[in-house]
């Protein structure tokens, strides 16, 4: 038996964050519209990278101008990105290969938690060595830069934010120490991390400009611009560049720009964010890539960007930029060669420090062809045992309820008589992983799908298998003693047989889940394929029916939760191929449930932060971030005084015997009952200190500070205060 872990929050009563927002000072106004001619681009002066930058500066003095244009441009190769080469002095292509879960789009590789689920473990040991063993099979791969990790944008401004699971946490302190430790130890073995996207990237809808309506558009409006991110500069630095700061300061090589304008600029063309910003105050001297397709202009170049992204790759489809236009734009002069001179030593510079000195293994993937295994696997058998067991801690018990011994844990193996696998979720995909495309959402609409591991898009990884929960609960049935009872209906079929394998058991396990996807917000936080309704059917007919949701975020639950026969409901987030393996440690008190919600568990959309998603059929729609500091998810239903369903950092242990809430005396990952222990939670002069804009720089005010310690935002009920 071991203690629930609770975990200590800096709660957000300190007081000077709620000080009046400061106007933009007169020098920032000055700095007016934001293209690269108002701020020039400075010059990298190497950073941490010294030897590199030596050997960088080095080889691009020798390089001719369409030399360095190569460097800085993309072309067509086995890769996600490509860079031109340069023959001549023995520079080659980089290899760029997303993303947050997995080397993407290849065979062979594992598919690993989504980062929200390592986020819910609060573990930074776990975070760790997710970060080290997915490096591994980048580099194994051949990849020198992975387009990862997703250091914040999205934050999760909005629940319903389509990428919110790229990202750890809905909390940007907890987002920042996820960032620090992962790029750290992705680029411990030469890997070169993209930490992504800078900036103010907080929804998918209207995220391009093109006239190429992606189908998942809001708005087919034939000649729409980019969603505009309003965001004051307090608010920038307090929340939505917190994260970045953390992953430059780990030493993040590359950072990739976003989508959307920021006050009207394309974010890829932004000075003020990109070269005042970021490479001056936050001393940034690696490479700023756009995301695919979000250079409009070659002009991005002046404002900040370092390599256009995919260049003229997929058939054009991105626009075309870089390469033979840049070419042409520098001999206009609308580029200076000293840009693209800086850019090219920007971009060799991290990757000869890091990769420099080691023989690095050749791409042995090809972007152009995924359905296929044409190289060997680099999955290692150890990294199996890490996903599965980042699934276990990630496991968030929302609800128990064993006051009539039903809920878990579940009677033992060899007492327990028989158990009910419901709902598609439980099962195999009938078509296999591939069928939905390299992003994994290409099907019309993802359910009948099997156990839900992963959401869509470049953070979508191909998974080498998925343990379903029917696949994994039999292989338990034939360790145990009990029989297995199975109904594969989505909520949308009959159910007549779905209700009777229900009554025939003792417990019921329904599988339940919402997809979500790059390109794409979610339409609305319920449940995909009629799962309310699969909940009640099985509630109906078994006394002890257990509740797996797999999502990326938030679901409600309100249709259901009260319902007498739902005895549990456990959170299993985004697990990664390792699939429905981390459940029997759970279900069967093997181990306690550890993990703690990285977000906020709302009863309904409209107590969350309203309009976070700019939806308006404009040609220029507008997200202001009125909110300012205030942010969204639990600071957002602080202020409002809203009762979540369940706090940010709610998640039970089972061996309460129900929903009770715990005595926060301690923080333990480790504490026997009974058992006490000191601990020290340090904080940075910037923890404590807010932005002034005036100053341009972080002030520590006078006054008095509260912190909180407790296991979740809405109770913390050790206090503590001091005054400067
Ligand atoms: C960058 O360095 C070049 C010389 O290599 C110089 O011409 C240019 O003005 C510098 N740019 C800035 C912004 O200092
Ligand atoms: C630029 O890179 C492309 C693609 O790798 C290559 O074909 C071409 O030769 C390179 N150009 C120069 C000038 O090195
Ligand atoms: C993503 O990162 C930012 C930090 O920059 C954080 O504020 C946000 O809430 C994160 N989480 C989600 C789920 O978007
Ligand atoms: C944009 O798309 C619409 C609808 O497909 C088409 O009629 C229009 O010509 C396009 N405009 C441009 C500038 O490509
Ligand atoms: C956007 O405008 C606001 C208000 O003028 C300003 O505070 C902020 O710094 C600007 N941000 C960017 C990236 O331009
Ligand atoms: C639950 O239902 C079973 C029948 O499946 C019954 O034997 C048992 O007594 C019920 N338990 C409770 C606490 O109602
Ligand atoms: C559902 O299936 C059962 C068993 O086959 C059948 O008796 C019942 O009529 C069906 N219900 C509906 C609404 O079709
Ligand atoms: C939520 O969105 C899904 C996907 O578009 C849709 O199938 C479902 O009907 C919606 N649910 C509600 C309650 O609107
Ligand atoms: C709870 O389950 C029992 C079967 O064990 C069933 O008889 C009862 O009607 C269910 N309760 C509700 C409210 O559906
Ligand atoms: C637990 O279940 C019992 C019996 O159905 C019920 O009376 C009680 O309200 C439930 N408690 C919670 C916290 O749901
Ligand atoms: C590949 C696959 O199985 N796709 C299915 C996912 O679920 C939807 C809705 O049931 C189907 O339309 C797809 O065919």
């Amino acid at each position: 038996m071991r203690l629930f872990l609770p975990f200590l929050a800096l709660a957000a009563t300190l007081g000077a964050l709620s000080a009046p927002l400061d106007e933009p000072s007169a020098l920032l106004l000055e700095r007016g519209g934001h293209l690269g001619g108002d701020i020039l681009a400075p010059n990298s002066t190497g950073g941490v990278w010294t030897r590199g930058f030596a050997k960088a500066r080095e080889l691009v003095e020798q390089m001719t101008i369409e030399e360095k244009v190569n460097v800085t441009s993309g072309y067509t190769g086995f890769c996600v990105g490509y860079t031109g080469e340069v023959p001549r002095l023995g520079v080659k292509p980089l290899c760029m290969a997303d993303g947050p879960s997995s080397v993407r789009p290849s065979r062979g590789v594992s598919q690993f938690p989504a980062a929200i689920t390592a986020g819910a473990t609060w573990s930074r040991r776990l975070i760790s060595a997710r970060a080290k063993a997915m490096a591994q099979e980048f580099k194994d791969r051949g990849v020198n830069i992975a387009l990862s990790p997703v250091t914040g944008s999205p934050l999760g401004r909005s629940p319903l934010g389509g990428r919110d699971w790229e990202n750890w946490s809905a909390d940007s302190y907890l987002s920042s120490i996820a960032s620090f430790i992962t790029v750290r130890d992705m680029q411990a073995n030469g890997l070169a991390c993209t930490a992504k996207h800078w900036l103010g990237n907080e929804q998918e809808t209207r995220r391009r400009p093109f006239n190429r309506s992606e189908d998942n558009d809001f708005t087919k409006a034939p000649i729409g611009q980019s969603v505009d991110s309003r965001l004051d500069d307090r608010t920038t630095h307090e929340l939505y560049a917190l994260s970045f700061a953390e992953a430059v300061r780990a030493g993040t090589a590359f950072i990739m720009s976003s989508y959307n304008r920021l006050n009207g600029t394309q974010a890829s063309a932004d000075a003020l964010s990109q070269n005042y910003i970021l490479k001056d105050m936050l001393n940034f001297h690696g490479s700023v890539m756009s995301d695919w397709g979000g250079t409009h202009s070659n002009d991005a170049y002046n404002g900040g960007m370092d390599i256009s992204m995919p260049g003229n790759s997929y058939g054009g489809l991105f626009g075309n930029f870089g390469g033979a236009s840049l070419l042409a734009d520098i001999k206009a002069g609308r580029v200076p060669e000293w840009r693209i001179h800086d850019a090219a030593i920007r971009t060799l510079a991290p990757i000869l420090e890091l990769q420099g000195d080691q023989q690095w293994p050749e791409v042995s993937f090809d972007v152009r062809d995924t359905t296929r295994s044409l190289y060997p696997s680099v999955r290692k058998p150890e990294t199996a045992d890490l996903i599965r067991e980042i699934g276990e801690e990630a496991v968030v018990l929302l609800h128990n309820n064993r006051s009539a011994g039903l809920g878990l844990p579940l009677k033992p193996r060899h007492v327990l008589r028989s158990l009910a696998l419901l709902g598609e979720g439980a099962f195999d995909k009938p078509t296999g992983w591939t069928s939905c495309g390299q992003g994994g959402g290409s099907c019309s609409e993802y359910s009948k799908n099997g156990t839900l591991t992963m959401g869509g898009g470049s953070g979508w990884g191909i998974p080498s298998y998925i343990l379903s929960g029917a696949a994994v609960m039999q292989h338990e049935a034939r360790r145990g003693a009990f029989d297995i009872n199975l109904d594969a209906s989505d909520g949308y079929m009959n159910l007549s047989n779905f209700r009777m394998q229900a009554r025939a058991s003792e417990a019921a396990l329904v599988f339940v889940n919402a997809w979500s996807t790059e390109g794409n917000d979610r339409p609305n936080i319920t449940l995909f394929g009629g799962g309310d309704r699969l909940v009640k059917a099985a509630a109906s007919e078994c006394n002890n029916t257990i509740v797996v949701i797999n999502s990326g975020g938030v679901v409600l639950v309100e249709d259901w939760i009260k319902h007498e026969n739902v005895t549990a409901v456990l959170y299993a987030g985004f697990p990664g191929q390792e699939g429905a393996g981390a459940l029997p440690a759970i279900l069967f008190g093997d181990k306690s449930p550890s993990g703690k919600l990285p977000f906020t568990w709302g009863r309904s959309l409209d107590q969350y932060l309203p309009n976070s998603i700019a939806r308006v059929p404009d040609i220029a729609p507008v997200a202001n971030f009125d909110e300012g500091t205030l942010g969204g998810d639990w600071h957002w239903f602080e202020y409002k005084n809203a009762t979540p369903r369940y706090a940010f950092g709610h998640g039970l242990s089972s061996d309460a015997p129900q929903d009770t809430t715990f005595e926060i005396s301690g923080v333990t990952v480790l504490l026997q009952p009974g058992e006490t222990q000191t601990v020290t939670f340090p904080l940075r002069r910037k923890d404590l200190s807010v932005w002034s804009t005036d100053n341009q720089n972080w002030m520590l005010l006078s006054g008095d500070y509260h912190f909180g310690v407790g296991g979740s935002s809405d109770n913390a009920p050790v206090a503590a205060s001091f005054s400067f």
